[in-house]
């Protein structure tokens, strides 16, 4: 998130029009009653569930994000809402700002870390952990103090630099954090899930913004992001980077996305589903009342991800059909 911008963006959303409420089941945006926003997908059994942060700016507010809601869906097309799964009053020890987060299974429990904005003993954004014995929730604080302070990244220069925590379970079992705003950082996560085992590393790959998202398919990791060049561009894009470990090092290998529609920011997901990948993403096209898209007013989308024979992440265009249309042949 670059502040200066913000007047600016959020005129240029002003202008979205009225999205039709009646389009088919499963296009974009897939929520259409709230507006959602940093979409994190986790896949349990046969049901993918896709964690959102509740949009709730009023007219010109930058951002009012208070709680987290819950989706699922069998088929990709037809959403079932399960409501809030936790507001940002439930970490006792934060202020506000209820930002981007996701969900992994672990030991049979669901981990739920988020960024939120601490209160005045550490000032800044931190990174909470909850915990909860369904997908569903109800989650509560698992550790009653935050997992990554802004005061554990001291080479940072701004406090909103400990945000959008992405985690991974590796092949032997480890489970990672990585997390950042034009920093990237990457920690391993002891198994009890709420503390931080071993140094924090920077990871940080070109034109890192934010929003980091780790995952894995044969042997490469990818660390897909909210990118901005800002010689040339005014809008958050999606961009990606590989490697053959998380250790490193990774290879960038540029942009995947444009920008989400009328969006300064744009927000990666990605998740094998059924035998498919797909990438969700936010964009700011949707209405609803008089209330229209903003940089606060934000609505998920997924597009299908796919690779080429190299591994490398084939460019993904942004659609109002999303996974309504047929898939592309290879
Ligand atoms: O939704 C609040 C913030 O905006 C997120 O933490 C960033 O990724 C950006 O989407």
């Amino acid at each position: 998130m670059r502040r200066s911008l913000l007047p600016f963006l959020t005129l240029a959303a002003i202008a979205a029009p009225a999205l039709s409420q009646d389009a088919a089941p499963g296009s974009n945006p897939i929520i259409r009653d709230k507006f959602t926003a940093d979409p994190a997908p986790m896949v349990d059994g046969d049901r993918l569930y896709l964690y959102v942060g509740h949009d709730e700016a009023q007219r010109d507010e930058m951002f009012n994000m208070k709680e987290w809601l819950v989706y699922s869906t069998t088929d990709m097309r037809h959403w079932t809402d399960h409501g809030p799964i936790m507001k940002v009053s439930d970490f006792k020890w934060a202020k506000k700002d209820a930002w981007a987060s996701q969900t992994i299974r672990k030991n049979g429990r669901y981990w739920f870390y988020a960024a939120v904005e601490h209160d005045n003993t550490h000032p800044g954004k931190a990174i909470a952990v909850a915990v909860s014995d369904r997908p569903t929730g109800p989650f509560v604080d698992a550790k009653g103090s935050a997992l990554i302070t802004n005061q554990m990244t001291p080479k940072g220069t701004h406090s909103w630099e400990d945000i959008d925590p992405t985690v991974f379970t590796d092949d032997d079992g480890t489970s990672w954090i990585a997390w950042g705003n034009r920093q990237a950082y990457i920690a391993k996560l002891k198994s009890n899930m709420i503390e931080l085992d071993g140094p924090i590393r920077e990871i940080t790959p070109p034109l890192f913004e934010e929003g980091p998202w780790l995952h894995k398919r044969g042997r490469f990791y990818y660390l897909t992001y909210a990118s901005l060049d800002r010689a040339t561009h005014r809008d958050e894009r999606i961009s990606y980077a590989t490697a053959t470990s998380l250790d490193g090092p990774w290879t960038y290998r540029g942009e995947l996305t444009g920008s989400g529609k009328y969006s300064f920011t744009i927000h990666p997901g990605i998740a094998e589903f059924k035998g498919n990948w797909y990438i969700f993403l936010h964009n700011a096209t949707l209405a609803i009342g008089d209330l229209n898209g903003a940089i606060g007013r934000r609505a998920v989308t997924v597009e299908r991800l796919e690779y080429n024979p190299d591994g490398t992440l084939k460019p993904v265009v942004q659609t109002e059909a999303g996974v309504t249309a047929r898939p592309a042949r290879n």
